[in-house]
């Protein structure tokens, strides 16, 4: 069911028997909220949010297709999250899913698009709701008569009590480039990740699940994922918070994007082939945090 808010940007309404519900955008296939079932904001949205498409609403899930970040000669993370797109009739082989939980949008490759990026391809999303979980299922299918490849992001903006309270689990001793150094390569140190600085890094080869603790909150994120082998990690603090026109200035201490991506290694498509990621969001509130 597609309602159309204040701000008068079509979107989605999902919701599931426990009582969370997400709100997806037609604008960038972007899931914009999140909440739990007492009805708590999961997903960081800026303060100073600019809901003026075709440019990505900062916050929530913006998703980056066919390049992550500037690794590549497009537009910053690709222009799929900059396009509308639309509700998906046939999102076979998934089996059609047509209940108030979950969604299937799809963006087509345009003319206007080829001059930029000569691939015909079809991307689809599935997102799907339930208690506590928050499911994407992207696809990618090559519809050209040669091969074609793309790096691709979720990068999904968290909620958090204080960045200073937030740990990482599930990225020690991996490689990472870091944005902050030319993308030099480094190898991460044996203990878990915490923050007192921007990070802006892309995590190799990471395992199939990531812990981000939110102390104060008594709240884990669990992120898992297939088919994205990599994690983005970012916070600008306060400087580069500063820099960016739709940015809070102080949303930097409340927010930090954990992102699954496959950007190491570009993903290959022959003609007709379909890549598919999963990724699951899921919130654990516990009494005390522990790195379960
Ligand atoms: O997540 C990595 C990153 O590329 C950072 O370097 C920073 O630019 C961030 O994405 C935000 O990009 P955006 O184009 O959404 O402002």
């Amino acid at each position: 069911n597609i309602v159309h808010d204040t701000d008068g940007l079509p979107r989605i309404i999902l919701t599931e028997p426990t009582g969370s519900s997400a709100e997806v955008l037609l604008d960038g296939g972007q899931v914009i909220s999140w909440k739990n079932e007492r009805r708590e904001e999961l997903l960081y949205r800026s303060t100073k949010a600019i809901w003026k498409p075709p440019k990505a609403i900062r916050g929530g899930i913006p998703v980056c297709f066919p390049q992550f970040g500037n690794f590549g000669s497009l537009e910053q993370h690709g222009f799929a999250r900059n396009r509308l797109w639309s509700l998906d009739s046939d999102p076979s082989p998934l089996p059609l899913a047509n209940n108030q939980s979950s969604v299937d949008l799809i963006l087509k490759s345009t003319e206007e698009d080829l001059k930029t990026w000569p691939r015909r391809f079809e991307l689809r999303l599935r997102i799907s709701l339930s208690a506590g979980k928050l499911t994407l299922i992207p696809r990618v299918r090559n519809l050209d008569s040669k091969p074609f490849s793309f790096t691709f992001a979720l990068r999904n903006y968290l909620s958090v009590s204080d960045i200073s309270e937030v740990r990482i689990e599930g990225l020690e001793t991996l490689d990472y480039f870091d944005n902050l150094m030319h993308r030099e390569r480094f190898t991460e140190q044996a203990d878990a990740i915490t923050f007192d600085g921007e990070i802006d890094r892309v995590y190799l080869s990471t395992p199939s699940k990531i812990a981000i603790i939110d102390h104060e909150k008594k709240r884990t994120f669990a992120l898992r994922k297939n088919g994205m082998p990599d994690a983005v990690v970012w916070n600008p603090w306060d400087k580069k918070a500063k820099a960016l026109p739709d940015f809070g200035d102080e949303d930097y201490k409340t927010m930090l994007s954990v992102g699954s991506a496959a950007v190491e290694t570009p993903i290959v498509l022959k003609p007709f082939e379909e890549w598919r990621g999963h990724q699951e969001l899921s919130t654990v509130s516990s009494s005390y945090c522990s790195g379960q």
